[in-house]
């Protein structure tokens, strides 16, 4: 039977997960939870991984079992993977661990505290309803502060400039002299938007061939990405698009912002601009940057964070 919420818990919880499904189906919102929904001829994993595809929503139930889980955290990363929100619902007073948190926004967390959960159902099956249609009813915010983490990774040809972006937006540094990243190096920084913090893990990766080569496991988990061209090198642009659409495979369609960079270049920018107008209609956010001079440089980063967090600008 076709389903909206798919109910993502630790073994652990199975009565609470049982009650917020018993209420949610109650209320109208067609549920799918194992071993329920597991048919005898179904291959367990297959039928997860396909029924969280086939959700709209998945209602993760937020508790110290779930965070020592190792099924909780793989089924926020597919639905993370294929763009379906995900609802925590705290039904203990635990913050995500390290293996969720990457995949949880708080902005959207549903406190059902003090336990035990039957008390806050009504309360939850009306939020999941009004995500579920859109009408937005609002949901309890805890009162901690929020913190976001977030996956991004710079897509690009080599030498467009990913690794100077990187340390022009972390350490506000810049250095003309070539360096060619290896391995992978992952920087952190945290920026402020809205009532939200949001931590951004950037990753940036060697990058001496096309990166059209990248692994899977450097794409997997990101929750949007940079994608960066160099504007006197017109094939870059081509290069990106090819990544664009290797990203949408792996990623799903998570947001991007392509930046067109060493903006700073202008006696040597060699960019169609037909071209570009072309990509902005097809719905490409598009920036000019110089990670030489900063320009747009914060911006570029911020625009990316707020599609992520989905708060507007
Ligand atoms: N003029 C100018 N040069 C840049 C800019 N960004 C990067 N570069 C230079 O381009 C070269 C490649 O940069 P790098 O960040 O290593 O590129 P990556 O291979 O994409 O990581 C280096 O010599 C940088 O100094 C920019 O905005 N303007
Ligand atoms: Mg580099």
């Amino acid at each position: 039977m076709a389903h909206d919420v798919f109910i993502s818990y630790a073994g652990e919880d199975k009565a609470a997960a049982d009650a917020v499904c018993a209420a949610l189906e109650a209320g109208r919102c067609r549920c799918w939870i194992a071993p329920r929904d597991v048919q005898p001829s179904d291959n367990w994993s297959e039928a997860i991984v396909s029924a969280i595809l086939q959700s709209r929503l998945v209602v993760l139930l937020l508790s110290r079992h779930a965070n020592g889980s190792p099924y909780v955290p793989l089924e926020a990363e597919r639905a993370t993977g294929r763009g379906i929100p995900i609802l925590p619902v705290r039904v203990e007073d635990v913050l995500p661990g390290p293996s969720l948190e990457l995949f949880l926004s708080a902005r959207h967390w549903f406190d059902a505290l003090p336990p035990p959960v039957v008390g806050h159902l009504p309360r939850l099956v009306a939020a999941v309803r009004g995500r579920l249609t859109g009408t937005g009813v609002p949901v309890a915010v805890p009162d901690r502060p929020i913190i976001h983490r977030h996956k991004v990774c710079l897509l690009g040809s080599y030498a467009v400039g990913k690794t100077s972006l990187v340390r022009r937006f972390v350490s506000s540094m810049y250095s003309d002299s070539y360096y060619a990243t290896l391995g992978v190096r992952i920087d952190k920084k945290t920026i402020t938007i809205g009532q939200a913090s949001v931590a951004l893990h950037i990753w940036d990766v060697a990058g001496e061939e096309e990166s059209t080569s990248l692994p899977a496991s450097y794409l997997a988990g990101s929750q949007g990405f940079l994608l960066v061209v160099d504007g006197t090198r017109p094939k870059t642009l081509d290069v990106a698009v090819v990544l664009a659409e290797r990203a949408e495979r792996v990623m799903g369609p998570v947001p991007f912002v392509a930046l067109l960079n060493k903006a700073d270049l202008a006696d040597w920018w060699a960019l169609d601009e037909a071209t570009i107008d072309d990509l902005v209609r097809q719905g490409w956010t598009v920036v000019r940057t110089s990670a030489k001079t900063g320009e747009n440089v914060e911006q570029a980063f911020h625009t990316l964070a707020t599609r992520i967090v989905g708060v507007p600008s």
